[in-house]
């Protein structure tokens, strides 16, 4: 198992769309095993292949505190959608940003398991929130983008400076 990268926005490859999976073979699991290892070593609650430069449609979702309880979503789709919340989301690619975003409350989500057996699975609360968020990355879609131009701007300029920090530490650490 391997610890992948995780783009961090404004990466542009956070905004191609994922094509569904064919065949959930043995690089399909391999794949599902790794963005486990690194949904759990960040830590957080889920994570779209997308974030770790894959374009395909595969999603790892745990809200267990003990990471006991991984859900698999390939090829998910919303097939109903019933009412809105409104939640306080984050984004392992938007580290360090909060903000509310409104979606539908309760939805019905229809997928493959890690075994390619498909399931249908109703979800509320903060696991349907999960499921759309995830759902929306394999879309190229981030939360951010719901957000106001302005917010999204302060939100570009700051983690624009922090990949710089990240690609040079070494000689403004020594400067400093
Ligand atoms: O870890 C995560 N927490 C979270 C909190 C509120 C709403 C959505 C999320 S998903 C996020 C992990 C992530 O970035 N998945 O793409
Ligand atoms: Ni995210």
């Amino acid at each position: 198992m391997a610890v992948l990268e995780i783009l961090v926005y404004p990466d542009p490859r956070l905004r191609n769309i994922a094509a569904p999976v064919v065949h959930v073979d043995d690089d399909i699991k391999t794949l599902v095993d790794d963005m486990a290892q690194t949904m759990y070593q960040a830590p957080g609650i889920g994570l779209a292949a997308t974030q770790v430069n894959v374009a395909k449609r595969v999603i790892v979702i745990d809200m267990s505190k003990d990471q006991s309880e991984l859900q698999v979503f390939i090829n998910p789709r919303i097939i109903e959608r019933d009412g809105s919340q409104e939640t306080e989301e984050g984004c392992l690619s938007v580290p360090d940003v909060f903000a509310p975003v409104q979606r539908a409350e309760s939805i019905v989500v229809r997928a493959l398991n890690r075994d390619g057996e498909q399931f249908e699975l109703h979800a509320d609360g903060l696991l349907s929130v999960c499921i759309q968020h995830e759902i929306d990355h394999l879309d190229g879609k981030v939360f951010v983008d719901y957000l106001s131009r302005l917010k999204q701007e302060r939100i570009r300029k700051r983690l624009q400076k922090h990949a710089k920090r990240a690609v040079h530490p070494a000689p403004e650490a020594v400067t400093l």
